[in-house]
């Protein structure tokens, strides 16, 4: 298995190579996390771990793999290719994140998922991974299309999905995300520490005043400073 981390799927030379983090887990819980340490949708899994004590039943195991060259370990496990994926001994591998995180927190029966407000926890975190998507999606054109090929109008298409989402949390979710502790939460949280990561020249807290204020006070807890990516 590929041990070092090229960050989330694309390139990222700057990633610390890292191995396993935590204590080995042993036993019939013991699982695996394919995660590399700059992608989001792992992140949102890995920040789950912490919040929730599992890192003793779920090991994170880093792997090197990017859209035009999937590790042989995350294709065997996940026919997209994509990480994360969650190994377990007593089942098929799970992916992809949102999968993931809800087989983890209904294990640990954390309630990151309240039944009172599901259908909310869900939608915000739908529109968090949405915005990630798009982010990621921008890094790809420019990474991994000849540069002939790209398409600044799709770019920019891309980006307006963020700057939508980003607006309808701000206008409309902050009394949800000042909530009690959920998925949707940590989702937004993960999206937003990648527009750090890749998009930060955009400058995405302009305008996103309240947004801004709430992720600074979220990314001070335990489990996003453990996971940020380098
Ligand atoms: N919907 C998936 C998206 C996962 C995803 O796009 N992961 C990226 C890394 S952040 C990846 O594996 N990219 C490699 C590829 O697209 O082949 C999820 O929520 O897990």
């Amino acid at each position: 298995m590929r041990l070092l981390g090229k960050g989330d799927g694309s390139v990222n030379p700057d990633s610390a190579p890292r191995d396993v983090v935590g204590n080995v887990p042993q036993g019939a819980d013991a699982m695996k996390l394919l995660y590399s340490p700059a992608s989001p949708f792992a992140r949102k899994a890995r920040v789950l771990l912490r919040e929730t004590n599992q890192l003793g039943v779920v090991e994170e195991v880093a792997v090197s793999t990017t859209p035009h060259d999937t590790a042989p370990e995350v294709a065997a496990a996940n026919p997209t290719g994509r990480i994360p994926v969650l190994l377990r001994e007593e089942g098929p591998a799970l992916y992809d994140s949102r999968v993931i995180t809800r087989f983890l927190d209904a294990r640990a029966k954390a309630g990151l998922y309240q039944e009172a407000r599901l259908w909310e926890v869900l939608t915000l975190e739908a529109t968090a991974d949405g915005i990630t998507d798009s982010a990621l999606s921008m890094v790809y054109e420019v990474l991994f299309r000849p540069e002939a090929q790209q398409s600044p109008e799709w770019i920019a298409a891309q980006w307006a999905k963020v700057t939508r989402g980003l607006q309808v949390l701000d206008d409309r979710w902050m009394s949800h995300l000042h909530g009690p502790l959920d998925m949707g939460q940590i989702a937004l949280a993960c999206a937003l520490g990648y527009l750090d990561l890749r998009h930060e020249a955009r400058k995405w807290r302009q305008g996103n005043d309240m947004l801004a204020a709430w992720y600074g006070r979220f990314s001070e807890r335990q489990a996003m400073v453990e996971t940020r990516p380098v």
